[in-house]
């Protein structure tokens, strides 16, 4: 009855702890620009390939992460892969539309990420699985920060914050407040320093068209 609470860690609570963090990975002068229409074609253009390039990364870690889940994961991140082919498909139809090759080499900040991701595949489940929800999360209260964007861009700005991407973020977070529950107090450093990670590298990857390349 007088049984003090238990404290149980939460992935919302990490998006407190580390607040400045957050506001760095979802607040970026790319999105300003992407809203305001001050944005260059040609800026946006190099953003987007090298975006559809961490996309096909994303699908191959997420892929090795599906294998090593608990059952009550498996549907979230099954249908988060079939989500993300799909989103393959459509970054390529819209680079032939706009006459862009997605063939570019990785940028030192898309390589960068890669290796993060590969490193995760390491790391324990928990980990992983909050470094999915917070990249995710961060992507769409990113471009919701931008909504509706400027005629050029409003049509990616609609994509990336639609229903069904905020539903499948909340059901990642809940896949993640399941591993954070079970975690041992070393996993849970894990758990913060890759989350940590994610708010890094999220915010210098919205830089990656500026010249100079941000941080690369
Ligand atoms: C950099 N973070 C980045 N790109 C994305 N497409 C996502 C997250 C969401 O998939």
């Amino acid at each position: 009855m007088n049984a003090p609470t238990q404290h149980v860690p939460t992935a919302g609570a990490l998006l407190e702890q580390f607040a400045g963090e957050w506001r760095s990975a979802t607040r970026h002068p790319f999105l300003d620009a992407v809203r305001s229409g001050s944005l260059a074609p040609e800026a946006f253009s190099t953003w987007l390939v090298q975006d559809y390039l961490f996309v096909a990364d994303l699908l191959a870690f997420q892929a090795r992460l599906l294998a090593r889940a608990p059952r009550p994961a498996q549907a979230v991140l099954a249908a988060g892969l079939v989500g993300l082919e799909a989103e393959l498909s459509w970054f390529e139809q819209h680079a032939a539309r706009r006459g862009l090759g997605l063939e570019a080499d990785r940028h030192t900040l898309t390589q960068d990420y890669r290796d993060f991701l590969r490193d995760l595949e390491l790391a324990p489940y928990g980990a992983a699985i909050v470094a999915l929800w917070a990249l995710e999360r961060a992507y769409l209260e990113a471009w919701r920060g931008a909504a509706p964007g400027a005629p050029a861009y409003a049509e990616f700005v609609e994509h990336w914050t639609v229903p069904a991407f905020a539903e499948y973020v909340a059901g990642l977070e809940r896949a993640a407040d399941a591993a954070l529950g079970a975690a041992s107090a070393d996993e849970q450093a894990q758990v913060e320093a890759a989350f940590k990670d994610v708010t890094r590298l999220e915010a210098a990857f919205w830089g990656i068209a500026q010249p100079g390349g941000a941080g690369a």
